[in-house]
């Protein structure tokens, strides 16, 4: 029988999530931490780490390499993990799955395969709300190839504007790249939209799922996206590891990103020829650890469920929504419908920096400044904001908690 999404929430124990993070009972300046900084990172569910002990006391070796058992053990575990990530983004291969050191890594993986399919003439589209990883790989390109950077414009909402994305596209158009979620607003654009109208001008679209992976379970097939890049350490993982979904036919097409061991088929001094996918773009030895925590971070977050995650974070964003703007002088950027729980505001006309400080004295961990998104922040015309990132281990009584911390910085900051 399908279940209402009471019936999920109920069975969400929070108390019992929290008791998976050993870091959630840790205290900051004497005082309990409260962890609102998850869409810099998110915490490390001991499902996770122990199976980061487990590799370095059982199974340390280097993979596809040793006939010995412990190299085939390395090998089999590495190679499982790249299947759960596989079946968790319904790639239809598993070949399809590169693993990379995290999302900007995969973006410029694709950047530099496409500077010898750019030329002068060619367009390539990104978006105002774009984090840094997504724009400079990008110009770099442009700069590479003579091709032209255009922008899809946002709205004092946080929103893409997809009238301006009509006329941007045309036949000149080769690339559209844009974020799921944004990384300083929350808002979730519409990509199903982007990406068809996109094809429909034989564009090829990758999509930055740095900030979605954490809420939402992406059907890469389904959206029929080229490519879906994303890291490890926003979802549970480890840093240092990342993924790049590509679809096969373009993965053949672009060249390797980096030459070294394993990423070849035979080396002579007069020629080399490259391995097979997903090889190809994995030169030298990989996060061996870092992948197979990877592929546990994966079954621990689906364990925990998509469907419970985006329910109780919903809940969450509402509460905290309605408890900051209850705060006099306080502005919250990024106002859309459709966002996941990432609250950036200000408060009057205090820098962020100092609010961030403050709270900081009282165990309360948020981002400030500009978020890699310094776009953004001169679209407001702003220096910044006060980011709250809330995630699924969070709790109300946090929420409460950094409304009366805001409410004490105010105090002794005006
Ligand atoms: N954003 C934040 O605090 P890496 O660093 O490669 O794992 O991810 C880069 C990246 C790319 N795109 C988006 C939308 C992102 O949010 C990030 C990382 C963090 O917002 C750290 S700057």
């Amino acid at each position: 029988m399908p279940q209402s999404g009471l019936d999920l929430l109920a069975m969400f124990n929070i108390n019992e999530i929290r008791k998976d993070f050993p870091i959630l009972s840790r205290k900051v300046n004497g005082k309990p931490l409260v962890y609102f900084d998850n869409a810099a990172t998110s915490q490390t569910p001991q499902q996770v780490i122990d199976v980061i002990v487990d590799y370095y006391s059982n199974y340390n070796a280097n993979i596809h390499r040793g006939v010995h058992t412990l190299s085939q053990e390395a090998t089999d575990l590495y190679e499982q993990a790249r299947q759960k990530i596989q079946a968790h983004f319904n790639a239809k291969h598993s070949h399809e799955i590169i693993l990379t050191s995290g999302t900007t890594d995969s973006i410029n993986l694709i950047a530099n395969g496409f500077s010898s399919l750019l030329k002068k003439g060619d367009d390539v589209i990104v978006s105002a709300l774009e984090h840094h990883s997504n724009i400079v790989p990008w110009q770099m390109l442009c700069e590479r190839t003579g091709a032209s950077l255009k922008v899809i414009p946002m709205n004092l909402e946080g929103e893409l504007i997809m009238s301006e994305y009509d006329k941007l596209i045309s036949k000149n158009t080769k690339l559209v790249f844009v974020n799921h979620v944004s990384n300083a607003l929350g808002t979730i654009n519409p990509i199903e939209y982007i990406i068809k109208k996109a094809h429909a001008v034989g564009a090829a679209v990758l999509i930055d799922g740095a900030q979605s992976t954490p809420h939402i379970k992406p059907d890469v097939q389904d959206l029929d996206v080229d490519f879906y890049v994303a890291s490890a350490h926003k979802l549970c993982g480890p840093t240092g590891v990342g993924m790049l979904y590509g679809k096969q036919d373009w993965l053949n097409k672009l060249p390797p990103y980096q030459g070294g061991g394993e990423m070849i088929a035979e080396v002579t001094f007069e020629k080399t020829t490259y391995a097979d996918l997903p090889h190809k773009f994995e030169a030298g030895t990989p996060n061996i650890c870092g992948g197979i925590a990877f592929g546990a971070a994966i079954d621990y977050m689906n364990a925990v469920g998509f469907n419970n995650i985006a329910l109780y974070e919903n809940e969450l964003l509402e509460y905290a929504t309605k408890a900051l703007l209850d705060i006099e002088g306080l502005k919250i950027y990024g106002t859309s419908k459709q966002k996941t729980s990432v609250i950036s505001f200000n408060l009057d006309d205090i820098h962020p920096y100092d609010v961030g400080t403050i709270l900081d004295k009282l165990g309360i961990a948020v981002r400030t400044g500009h978020h890699c998104a310094q776009p953004i922040m001169d679209f407001y015309k702003i220096p910044g904001t006060v980011r709250a990132s809330i995630s699924f281990y969070n709790t109300k009584e946090e929420i409460d908690a950094l409304v009366t911390g805001i409410k004490k910085a105010k105090m002794m900051l005006s």
